[in-house]
C-alpha cells in the first residue's frame, strides 16, 4: 500500500464503513482559516457551506485580521469579514439548499458559530474548549487551513497551551485524546514532544510529491474533471455563494482532506459515487428539489 492509498484509505474508511449502518453519525468539525491570505481558502470556504449538511460544523475561526494586499482581492479586508460574508451568502441559498437536506444547518446558527481567532481575542479558543469539553462523545475534527505571515497564532495552540497550564497533564491528555488534526505542524511542542501524541494527525504537508504539497497533485486531476467548469457551475447564475469563488488562484477543486475536515468531497477521486460531484452540489445552490 502506497502512503498515498494508505492516507485516503484512513481518511475514507469512517465514511465507507458506516454505508451498510444507516445514518452516518457526522464528523464534528472546527475550521481555523486564514481568509484573507491566499483566495483558496476562499473556494474552501464555498465547498465547505455547499457540503455543510454532511457535517457537524462546530465553529469556523478566521485567524487573518488584515487581508493581505495584492494576493487577495476581496472587497473586505479583514478575515472574519470575508468568513461571514460567505456564511450570509449561504443564508440567502439556505432555502434551497434545505430541500435537499434537512440537515444544512440554519445560517444563523452557522454565524454564531463564526469567531474570530486573533491574536487579542479568546474568542477562538473559548469555542474550541466549548466544543471539545462538551458532553457529544464524537471527536472533534480540528482542521487548519493556514497559519502563516500575517495570521494570528493558531488558537487550537493557544488552546492546548491554556489545557496544560490549567488542567496538568492528565487532564492535556484527556482534552487531547478527544481531537483529531488535519493541518501542518503549527502547534509547537504539542505536536513535536508533549505526550501523548494526537490520535491522528493528518499532516497536510506531508509526504512531498516532486518538491510540492501532495494535495497540489489534485489540480491538474480534478479542475475540469468529467467536463467541470467552475464559471458555469458554480459562478455564474447559482446564487451569492457560487458567486463569491474566487478564480485569481490555479487551485480548483482541489481540496485535500483537510479542506473539509477528514472526508475528501466534491469530485474528489476518493468519493466519486457515494457523494456525488461538486458540479451537482453546486447545483443545489440554485435549485430546490426533494429527492432526500
Ligand atoms: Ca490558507
Amino acid at each position: 500500500m502506497t502512503r498515498w492509498t494508505f492516507l485516503f484509505c484512513l481518511v475514507g474508511a469512517p465514511c465507507v464503513a458506516q454505508e451498510s449502518r444507516g445514518p452516518e453519525p457526522r464528523a464534528r468539525v472546527i475550521m481555523e482559516t486564514d481568509a484573507g491570505g491566499d483566495p483558496d481558502d476562499e473556494q474552501s470556504l464555498v465547498r465547505l457551506l455547499v457540503y455543510a449538511n454532511e457535517f457537524d460544523i462546530e465553529g469556523i475561526i478566521a485567524n487573518r485580521p488584515v487581508a493581505r494586499d495584492r494576493e487577495n482581492k476581496n472587497p473586505i479586508r479583514d478575515g472574519l469579514g470575508i468568513v461571514r460574508a460567505h456564511v450570509n451568502a449561504y443564508g440567502q441559498c439556505y432555502a434551497n439548499l434545505v430541500q435537499h437536506d434537512s440537515r444544512f444547518p440554519k445560517p444563523e446558527q452557522l454565524l454564531a458559530r463564526t469567531v474570530a481567532g486573533y491574536d487579542d481575542t479568546d474568542e477562538g479558543v473559548n469555542l474550541i474548549l466549548r466544543a471539545v469539553d462538551g458532553a457529544d462523545p464524537r471527536p472533534v475534527w480540528f482542521c487548519n487551513w493556514g497559519t502563516d505571515h500575517g495570521s494570528a497564532a493558531s488558537c487550537l495552540k493557544r488552546a492546548l497551551d491554556r489545557v496544560l497550564r490549567d488542567r496538568g497533564r492528565d487532564g492535556y491528555a484527556r482534552f487531547k485524546s478527544r481531537l483529531r488534526l488535519s493541518s501542518s505542524d503549527k502547534f509547537g511542542e504539542h505536536t513535536t514532544t508533549l505526550q501523548p501524541p494526537f490520535p491522528l494527525w493528518v499532516d497536510t504537508f506531508r509526504p512531498p510529491l516532486d518538491g510540492k504539497r501532495w494535495y497540489h497533485r489534485f489540480s491538474a486531476l480534478t479542475a475540469t474533471a468529467g467536463g467541470f467548469d467552475i464559471e458555469r457551475d458554480v459562478r455564474t447564475g447559482h446564487g451569492p455563494l457560487g458567486a463569491l469563488y474566487p478564480t485569481n488562484r490555479d487551485r480548483r477543486s482541489n481540496d485535500p482532506p483537510h479542506r473539509t475536515g477528514g472526508g475528501t468531497r466534491g469530485n474528489h477521486p476518493c468519493h466519486p459515487t457515494r457523494h456525488g460531484s461538486w458540479r451537482a452540489a453546486a447545483l443545489r445552490l440554485s435549485q430546490g428539489g426533494s429527492h432526500h
